[in-house]
Formats: structure tokens, sequence, C-alpha cells
């Protein structure tokens, strides 16, 4: 079951010019967090319930942010929605006819993660998360 927008993924060309326009539009403070495993520098803002709006810089040319940039420039690059269970959740969207990016849960900044190819949801690439510490 979704529970929630976990949060939506921004990718910026530049955290160091984003940050201060978003802690203008967000009133909150961004906590800024290498995220090695996705090849990209994160800045966390955290807008109440729990949901959060995540801008994304690029760590380098192969980064999946990177060809991003490129090719459609800043703006949307993902959602995240949370789910109690990662695996079974990605077993049903494959049932529901979503392409899987990921087969299965893989480790990421907030808990176990995995994608959906924007194909399959209208041109949305969307990100399913299982919280670490909420099951
Ligand atoms: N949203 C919507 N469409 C996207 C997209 C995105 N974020 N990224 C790529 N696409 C589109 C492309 O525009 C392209 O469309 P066309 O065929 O119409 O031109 C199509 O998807 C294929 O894209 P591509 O540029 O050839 O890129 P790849 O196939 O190499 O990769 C994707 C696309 C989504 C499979 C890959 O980026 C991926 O696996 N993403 C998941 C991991 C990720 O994005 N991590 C980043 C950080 C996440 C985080 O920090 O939470």
């Amino acid at each position: 079951m979704i529970k929630k927008v976990h949060h939506i993924g921004i990718a910026v060309n530049n955290l160091n010019e984003s940050v201060p326009v978003f802690e203008k539009l967000l009133g909150v403070k961004a906590h800024v967090e290498g995220a090695p495993c996705q090849r990209v520098t994160e800045a966390r803002f955290e807008i109440g319930g729990g949901t959060e709006i995540n801008l994304l810089e690029p760590m380098g040319a192969d980064s999946a942010v990177a060809k991003f940039l490129e090719k459609r420039g800043e703006g949307i690059h993902h959602i995240a929605l949370e789910t109690d269970d990662i695996n079974g959740e990605l077993k049903e969207m494959e049932k529901k006819g979503f392409a899987l990016i990921d087969k299965e849960g893989r480790e990421g900044v907030a808990g176990q993660i995995g994608f959906l190819h924007p194909r399959s949801a209208n041109g949305v690439l969307v990100e399913l998360v299982e919280v670490r510490g909420n099951k």
C-alpha cells in the first residue's frame, strides 16, 4: 500500500545557487548530504507531515541526474512514494503493468528504494521507499 508522498526530487545544476531559492520558498533550512549510492549531493527540506522536497546535484557526469540535466534541464526529476514493504510493492506494481527499473529494493538514503520506469507512468520517474526503521 502507498502511504504518502515521501519526497519530490528536483534536479539542479548548482546547490549553492538553488538552496537559497528553496529556503526562501519553503521557509525552512536545508539539510545537505552526499548520497554516493545515487551519485548525487542532496539538499533535503522537510515541509510537514514528513514529506520532503529534495534538490539533487549530480556528483559526476556518470550520474543519472547529470544525464537528465543535459537532456531536459533543471526541474522535477522524480516523485517518491512511501510503502511499508518495498519488495511486495514492487511485485504488485509489476503485476499492475508498471515497468520496473529495480526488481528488488536496494539501499538508498532513507531506506530501501526501487524505481519504476517513467515510460510506464506517463513520463514520471517513480521511486518507492521503505523508510529505514519504520517496519
Ligand atoms: N523523468 C522522466 N523521464 C525520464 C527521466 C526522469 N527522471 N529520466 C530519463 N527519462 C526519459 C528520457 O527523457 C528518455 O525519454 P525518450 O526515450 O522519450 O527520449 C527515456 O526516459 C530514457 O532515458 P535516457 O536518457 O536514455 O536515460 P536512461 O535510460 O539511461 O535512464 C532511467 C533513465 C530513468 C532508467 C535512469 O535515470 C534510472 O535508472 N533512474 C533511477 C535512479 C535515479 O534516477 N537516481 C537519481 C537520484 C535519485 C535519488 O536521489 O533519490
